[in-house]
């Protein structure tokens, strides 16, 4: 078990332009997907609040970045949804310029965590934040989400197919199987929460230049 605590998770400020975000200190990893591809219920299964992210029943109504604080100088950043087709192309053209801005620039962003229905393909913009972030050597987790939907064989079929797909062009990126329905991966999801967010500096040095750890 995560001996963080994911479950103190509170929501701290919605950031509209970039100009407002707060200060580029501390840690924070950010949540992206397409709209209706389960980040808000993942951001609840994760911190067990069911309304910490507001599920929305209609879906790109997220328009802003949402900042939770997991404890001091610890954050989750829950991006726009995007791809909704009812959003107007000069709105999307401006989320896609903050988001662009925001993956390439944030000092304090550690690692992104993308969201995509099992059941679907990835998206152009998919792609794209895994360029924007292999721009700069981010990490990113992807999450297979509402795997519940699939049996076990199609869903680890799948889950094989994507990482064999995305291993060559983004050697950064790994991918699991998440169900907010059923808690499949959330263990997971924590784990490698608790890697970006809270691995020590000491260690992190250590392993670097083996001799400083003696
Ligand atoms: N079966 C199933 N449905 C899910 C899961 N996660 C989300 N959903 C459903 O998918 C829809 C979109 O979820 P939401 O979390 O609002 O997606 P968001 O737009 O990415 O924030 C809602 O109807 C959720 O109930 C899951 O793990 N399993
Ligand atoms: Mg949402």
């Amino acid at each position: 078990m995560s001996p963080y605590h994911y479950h103190s998770t509170r929501f701290v400020t919605s950031v509209s332009e970039p100009k407002q975000l707060p200060p580029d200190t501390g840690r924070e990893v950010a949540f992206a997907g397409r709209s209706n591809a389960g980040k808000s219920s993942a951001l609840n299964a994760l911190t067990g609040q069911r309304q910490l992210a507001r599920i929305s029943k209609t879906p790109g109504r997220t328009q802003m970045l949402n900042y939770f604080e997991i404890t001091s100088n610890r954050h989750l950043v829950d991006l726009p949804g995007y791809g909704y087709a009812k959003v107007p192309e000069a709105i999307r053209r401006r989320w896609q310029q903050a988001l662009e801005h925001y993956l390439r620039q944030r000092q304090a962003l550690v690692g992104l965590i993308v969201l995509v229905d099992i059941r679907r393909q990835l998206t152009a913009l998919d792609r794209q934040l895994l360029d924007w972030s292999a721009w700069r050597s981010l990490p990113v987790h992807l999450l297979l989400t509402k795997a519940d939907k699939l049996n076990r064989g199609p869903a680890t079929a799948s889950l094989y197919s994507v990482r064999r797909e995305l291993q060559k062009l983004y050697p950064l990126v790994s991918v699991q199987l998440f169900s907010a329905t059923s808690g499949q991966g959330i263990v997971d999801l924590r784990q490698q929460l608790d890697d970006w967010l809270f691995a020590d500096q000491a260690s992190d040095c250590a392993a670097i230049d083996p001799s400083l750890s003696d």
